[in-house]
């Protein structure tokens, strides 16, 4: 049969049915399930086996003398994790985990699974993050494992269809790019023909140059590359960024986008997610906007820096001690933020900056950002940087650059804390960090 819509798709599967679809009110139907052998116990008389699919588990029984002896058999010997197709009757049985088995006629073993297996998917043994790590296709058939990957899939899903709803265009800016982006962080640099290249920081000078286009809000979700060399739990060389741009708008407008994504991303996890947190054993609470807004000098007052001072680990723990829920901290030093944010007339020492925080890290940066060709100019010289590496980026602020703010947001670090992951490489499906280049 040929596929012509999307409704045919099923029906030319090689299975009937998810685990899900089954229901013991289905009680004497076909059915044809196909996935990997989770589990198998053998009483003598009786085995079970224990498929498991996208979905969840099912039970296939097999009663010696009521199913085929060479079935009866060969499941006994079937390695676990092979991949199988079971054709058989659904029966209804109130003992069983669904309350449903199903009562084989045919299995086919598709894949042999070899043994021992790198790790247990059962997670009756623990294994350590860098063990499942290295066996991530593994580790990910594992219940938790899985249900964190739904959930960023669906945190995505919200932010695009918050974006989406708030006028943004998606867009997408090159990965590979000859200059720097975030004074602080080192580049990646790679091998690009006869020209110096680098994996890009940050989709920052593209995203402004978006602005001087007339798109006027845009968006992108996309890779950023950090050459640090910190081996902590919460940073990662190749991150996930969303970053938005938006036109005629102040900061303190991006800073309500941002609470606002951030509330709804939580309510459609809670909404949609409700399996995923169970079995990952979390509540949502969802955050109340607007979010406290700390000043730079209130923080560094709490956090016991000196002024001038990012703010490091300790100190972000020292204030996230008072702050038990999401916070912005506003009013930077001029001299520690990058040269695209704007200064406040009266005040240039302070910039326009804001850093969203969690109580356990900050998760996202922004800024109104300097639209003046002239100042833009000047504050990239102040900064030490040669203005010619900026020439394709300030060329967009000649010809009518509007006003413009925005801010990135680190999805690792928001469903890390969202979901009060321990380490960041839970959060992303093959870490790339300080040791760690495959898989
Ligand atoms: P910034 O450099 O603060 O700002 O990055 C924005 C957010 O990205 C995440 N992030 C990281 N997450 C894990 N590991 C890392 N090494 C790492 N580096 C960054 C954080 C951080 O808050 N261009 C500006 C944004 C803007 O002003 O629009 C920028 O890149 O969650």
């Amino acid at each position: 049969m040929r596929i012509r819509s999307r409704r045919d798709l099923k029906d030319n599967m090689l299975r009937t049915h998810y685990s899900r679809e089954i229901t013991p009110d289905d009680d004497g139907k076909n059915v044809v399930i196909a996935g990997w052998v989770h589990e198998i116990r053998d009483l003598g008389g009786i085995a079970f086996l224990v498929l498991r699919d996208r979905d969840g588990f099912v039970q296939v029984t097999l009663s010696k003398g009521k199913v085929d002896e060479k079935l009866f058999n060969l499941v006994r010997s079937i390695a676990r994790e092979s991949v199988v197709l079971v054709s058989g009757v659904v029966k209804r049985e109130d003992k069983a985990p669904n309350g449903y088995e199903i009562i084989p006629s045919e299995l086919q073993v598709l894949n042999k699974a070899e043994s021992p297996l790198p790790l247990d998917v059962t997670g009756k043994v623990s294994a350590d993050l860098d063990t499942r790590l290295d066996s991530r296709f593994m580790d990910l058939r594992r219940q938790r494992t899985q249900a964190i990957f739904r959930i960023r899939h669906h945190v995505l899903r919200a932010i695009r269809t918050f974006l989406e709803n708030s006028g943004f265009v998606e867009i997408n800016t090159p990965k590979i790019v000859a200059t720097a982006t975030e004074g602080g962080t080192a580049l990646f640099p790679i091998t690009y023909f006869e020209q110096e290249a680098f994996l890009s920081q940050s989709p920052q000078l593209y995203k402004q140059i978006m602005m001087a286009a007339g798109l006027d809000r845009v968006y992108e979700i996309g890779p950023i590359f950090r050459a640090e060399e910190h081996d902590t739990t919460k940073h990662l060389n190749e991150v996930s960024s969303v970053d938005i741009e938006a036109s005629f708008v102040t900061h303190e407008d991006v800073m309500s986008i941002l609470e606002l994504l951030v509330k709804s991303t939580y309510s459609h996890v809670t909404e949609r997610c409700k399996h995923e947190l169970d079995v990952l054993g979390v509540r949502l609470k969802i955050p109340k906007v607007p979010f406290k807004r700390l000043s730079y000098d209130e923080a560094i007052d709490i956090g016991g820096i000196e002024w001038g001072d990012d703010l490091d680990t300790a100190a972000e723990k020292l204030v996230g001690e008072k702050i038990s829920e999401h916070y912005f901290i506003v009013d930077w030093p001029t001299e520690i933020k990058p040269y695209y944010i704007e200064t406040y007339e009266d005040r240039p020492e302070i910039c326009k900056a804001f850093d969203l925080m969690h109580p356990r890290m900050e998760i996202a940066s922004g800024a109104q950002r300097v639209h003046s060709h002239e100042l833009l100019l000047r504050r990239i010289e102040a900064q030490g940087l040669n203005p010619e590496g900026f020439e394709f980026y300030l060329r967009a602020f000649k010809y009518g650059m509007p006003p413009h703010a925005g801010w990135g947001l680190g999805l690792e670090r928001l469903l890390m804390t969202m979901l009060d992951l321990n380490n960041i490489r839970e959060a992303i499906l093959f870490p790339r960090d300080r040791r760690r280049l495959s898989p």
